[in-house]
This record gives C-alpha cells, sequence and structure tokens, in this order.
C-alpha cells in the first residue's frame, strides 16, 4: 500500500514525549513493504539524501499497533500507530476507508 500522508510524531521512537518545535504535521508519502512502512517527503527523487531521510523516517512495524484514533478530534481521518519501542505517531489519510485500509494492512503485514 502507498499514499499520501500526514504525519505527526508524539512520542519518539525512545518512547519519550516528541518535544515541541517537532509535533506539528508533515505531508509525507507512505509506501508500506513487508514490515517497514517507509515514509518519504516526496515519491519521486532517488539522489542519496533523499534516500538516508527515507531510511530516517522509516517506521518499523514488527510488533507495531495501528489503530482508528477516535479519540483524536482536531482533524478527521487519522489512525494512530504504537510501535514496539513505544514510539507513537498519528497519520491522516483522506477518507474513512484509507483509515481502514492503512490500519488492517499494517496490523496484518
Ligand atoms: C505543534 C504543532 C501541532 C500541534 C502540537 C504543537 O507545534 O502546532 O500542530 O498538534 O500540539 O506542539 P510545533 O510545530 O512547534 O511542534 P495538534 O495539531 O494536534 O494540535 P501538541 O503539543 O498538543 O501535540
Amino acid at each position: 500500500k502507498c499514499g499520501w500522508l500526514m504525519r505527526k510524531c508524539v512520542y519518539d521512537s525512545d518512547g519519550t514525549k516528541t518535544p515541541f518545535g517537532r509535533r506539528g504535521w508533515n505531508m509525507m508519502y507512505g509506501r508500506l513493504c513487508g514490515l517497514v512502512l517507509y515514509l518519504d517527503k516526496n515519491d519521486s527523487s532517488k539522489n542519496k539524501r533523499s534516500r538516508y531521510e527515507t531510511f530516517n523516517n522509516s517506521v518499523l512495524l514488527h510488533h507495531a499497533f495501528a489503530e482508528v484514533a477516535e479519540d483524536y478530534r482536531k482533524k478527521q481521518h487519522v489512525f494512530r500507530l504504537i510501535t514496539a519501542n513505544l514510539g507513537e505517531y498519528l497519520f491522516q489519510t483522506s477518507s474513512p476507508s484509507e483509515v481502514h485500509d492503512w490500519v488492517n494492512q499494517i496490523n496484518f503485514v
């Protein structure tokens, strides 16, 4: 599964709260490949720096859990992703069916 997502970091991958200044929403292109969710700032560039950024932004899905973020009311069509190392992200998609599709694809990889 691939597609554009808005991402917000809530907890970093060491389980601590993401500090102010890095808690904003960013548009990213998500690609689900096996047990990794790759996140690119755009879907075309293939230079070394963008590959490094893709690697740096990738989320490992082994023992990760996704759910519809029903308690998050500021935006629509948002799902939450909690990772094994207690990182937490919110992702906004474009429709209810996209939310369910991402959640199911992440949970049943
Ligand atoms: C954050 C940014 C987010 C906001 C977050 C802010 O500021 O405004 O949009 O989350 O609030 O901290 P910054 O870009 O300086 O990190 P919401 O959109 O969910 O309100 P938060 O700290 O309550 O998560």
